[in-house]
């Protein structure tokens, strides 16, 4: 069984983690209202590689005959400035999560819980990812200067982007 202080700390971040999947859903939302179908598409996957990323701690805790218990989500914002706003924003939210995923692991640390550290390790790996991803959209948007011919070819590379299950990434 989970200790009580992790069993909450991962119960939150099943919160966490739906909010992201939230978050990127409203900016998806945003991208389709304003015609960009290929950034609508790939925050679409973003959402549901978030959904995923829930479900395997919400997995987990029930693994342990632990208690899951949902906590209510925070409106995620409708309105943004502009594309570069927006991957600036998922960005700076990915850094955030990356934070919430260092302290599990110094929670996990410090209780002696070697299966949460090592259940983690594969987070902390993947928000290596998830801030790299955003980032390079940034990057790119500053180049194409955010908006003529250059925003829609990148609109429609970003609209390649393919949804890839975990198992078949080969995590667990
Ligand atoms: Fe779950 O990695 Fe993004 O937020």
């Amino acid at each position: 069984m989970l200790c009580k202080p992790l069993e909450k700390a991962l119960n939150e971040q099943i919160k966490n983690e739906l909010y992201s999947s939230y978050l990127y859903l409203a900016m998806s939302s945003w991208f389709s209202a304003n015609d960009l179908k290929g950034m609508a598409q790939w925050m679409l996957i973003q959402a549901k590689e978030e959904d995923l990323h829930a479900m395997k701690f919400f997995d987990y805790v029930l693994e342990h005959g632990n208690r899951v218990d949902l906590k209510a989500l925070d409106q995620p914002p409708s309105e943004f400035k502009s594309p570069l706003d927006i991957f600036e924003q998922a960005y700076r939210h990915e850094q955030k999560v990356t934070k919430n995923i260092r302290d599990l692991v110094s929670l996990a640390r410090e209780h002696n819980d070697h299966a949460t550290e090592s259940f983690l390790a594969w987070y902390s790996l993947e928000q290596v990812e998830e801030e790299a991803s955003a980032d390079d959209v940034v990057q790119q948007l500053k180049l194409v200067g955010d908006k003529g011919n250059g925003l829609l070819m990148l609109d429609r590379l970003l609209g390649q982007r393919v949804f890839v299950p975990p198992a078949a990434e080969g995590a667990a």
